[in-house]
């Protein structure tokens, strides 16, 4: 503060006026970082979905993300976590827009150098993407370009104006030659412009790159060897449980894809190398003349909570994997199966239990359709007993047989359990949590799954009585999940604790003792509060 006497309307006004013009700054560099984005979907359009400077830097982010933060973002966004992380980096990057404005105003260079460093990181981050060819880079490097002209251009209009010839730093002969409006007007009109291009270029690369027609045009064998349908007595008849077939629609998503792989099956295929004495290359069509198989199989994820919806049962059609791996010939010493997908995710298979007589597939179709594309269109391998992450990659296009000691695949390197071996779980469906039940009997039941080994006993109590027996429902097979249902009689009003826990055909009762999913998958008691009224 100084002594100077100041008239008592001008602090407002000035604040306002400074305000303003910040403002102006602000749009003036969000407009170019639109504009930016804009010109990065159009050429993305050209060079490939998944390339577009957002994308290309929230993939890199997702493999970068350290382990306990993935974890922390899955279990409190759920499948929403890329939703999250994408609207994260489109508010960091207006922010950092905004200020690139208000830096340009003052120094168009250097507002103009912001924008082209972030196009080089851009740059970088599609460069570091699994399978990337030197053109990925291009949609970041030309929307740094076009930001970083964009923004000095508007910059220089602003500073001809006469808003800005207040400005100590307008340009000394620039006063005044622009109007405010024109600042205005060009500014706006590079956010519009910006904006159709970038929505023309997320719609004509969706267009460009959709398979959804090729995928109908899937024309799927009849199996060579087909399932009877699963008996009625699979699924007790309590209302309120989940089928015991998942829907392909209500099928959990996991992967870290921010935009699904569309893979044309014309253009697919399989390669299976590393220690085999006969590598194969095998297409789509001669996928599909291999004698199909059924299996019904019980899928979940290493992330899934005690109690979570992570899981989820399923009739695969595919070729048997383990004929596919004698046929090319395995080496001795070979004990890893990794399993590589079109977005360069790896999946590693203890490469003895995919030979030790279980059904393993390379999956076609889920549920008697062609694999749904967020599912892994057109190809997925399936091996029971595994948690997704080392068994089922989706979007397969490479197999490698090969050792643990030779290569650590992608959750592996950042510190999950190397087998991935899925353990046992049970959960109470109903009542729903918090449920207001009548007094007396009320109906208990669930799913319970300890894929490839099943489920020999699942027990409930109430209130830390002693353990009761639940019924369990026909068993179709140890590579699926197995309901069960008890019924509760003499319910007293009150609220009313209700834990489970199952028991595997080894024997092994899941263990009361809570572990988080990281690094080999929960354990503990699911249990659900009701309310006996
Ligand atoms: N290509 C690819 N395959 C993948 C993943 C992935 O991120 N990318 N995630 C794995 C994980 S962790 C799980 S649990 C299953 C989930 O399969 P779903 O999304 O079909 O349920 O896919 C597996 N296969
Ligand atoms: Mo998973």
């Amino acid at each position: 503060m100084t002594n100077e006497p100041t008239p008592a309307a001008a602090p407002p006004r000035g604040a306002a006026r400074r305000l303003l013009r910040a403002a102006g700054a602000a749009a003036i560099g969000l407009a170019s970082a639109v504009a930016a984005l804009g010109a990065g979907e159009l050429v993305a359009c050209a060079v490939g979905a998944g390339t577009a400077p957002v994308i290309a830097v929230g993939s890199a982010a997702i493999d970068l993300t350290p382990t306990p933060l993935k974890e922390y973002a899955v279990r409190t966004f759920g499948t929403h976590d890329k939703a999250v992380l994408l609207g994260g980096i489109y508010l960091t990057m207006a922010l950092l827009a905004a200020l690139a404005g208000l830096l340009a105003v003052r120094r168009p260079l250097a507002g103009a150098v912001v924008f082209a460093a972030f196009g080089g990181l851009g740059g970088w981050a599609a460069l570091s993407r699994p399978g990337a060819s030197p053109a990925d880079c291009a949609p970041s490097l030309v929307a740094g370009l076009v930001g970083a002209l964009t923004v000095q251009a508007l910059a220089r209009l602003w500073r001809g104006s006469p808003g800005a010839a207040s400005e100590q730093h307008a340009e000394p002969d620039g006063t005044g030659t622009t109007s405010r409006r024109t600042v205005l007007t060009a500014t706006a009109g590079t956010f519009a412009a910006g904006a159709l291009a970038g929505a023309g270029g997320r719609v004509l690369t969706g267009r460009r790159y959709d398979v959804t027609a090729a995928r109908d045009a899937v024309r799927l064998p009849a199996p060579a060897e087909p399932l009877p349908p699963l008996p009625a007595a699979v699924h007790p008849n309590v209302p309120g449980l989940s089928s015991f077939t998942t829907p392909n629609s209500d099928f959990y998503r996991v992967d870290t894809a921010l935009t699904l792989p569309q893979i044309d099956p014309r253009d697919w295929t399989l390669r299976v190398h590393g220690l085999v004495d006969r590598p194969l290359l095998l297409t789509f069509d001669e996928l599909l003349r291999e004698p199909l198989e059924e299996l019904d199989h019980t899928l979940s994820c290493v992330s899934n909570e005690v109690g979570g919806p992570y899981v989820g049962t399923t009739r695969w059609l595919g070729a048997a994997l383990p004929a596919l791996l004698r046929r090319a010939g395995v080496r001795p010493g070979a004990d890893q199966l990794v399993g590589r997908s079109k977005d360069g995710m790896t999946i590693g298979t203890p490469l003895e239990s995919v030979l030790d007589g279980r059904r393993a597939l390379l999956a076609v179709a889920m549920n008697g359709e062609a694999l749904p594309v967020a599912h892994g269109f057109p190809c997925r391998s399936v091996v029971p007993g595994f948690y997704g992450y080392t068994s089922a990659t989706k979007w397969l296009v490479e197999l490698e047989v090969t050792t643990f000691a030779a290569f650590d695949p992608y959750w592996v390197r950042r510190g999950w359990d190397r087998t991935g071996a899925v353990r046992t779980a049970s959960r109470i469906e109903v009542p729903a949590p918090f449920a207001k039940v009548p007094a007396g009997a009320v109906d208990l039941a669930g799913t319970a799954w300890a894929t490839h080994r099943g489920i020999a006993a699942v027990e409930v109590r109430i209130d830390e009585s002693p353990w009761q027996q639940a019924e369990l429902a026909a068993d179709a097979g140890p590579d699926l999940w197995r309901q069960w249902s008890y019924a509760w009689t003499g319910a007293t009003p009150g609220t009313h604790r209700i834990e489970v826990r199952a028991t595997d055909t080894t024997g092994a009762v899941q263990p009361e003792s809570r572990a988080a999913p990281f690094p080999a998958g929960a354990t503990g008691w699911h249990s659900t509060v009701v309310t006996v009224t």
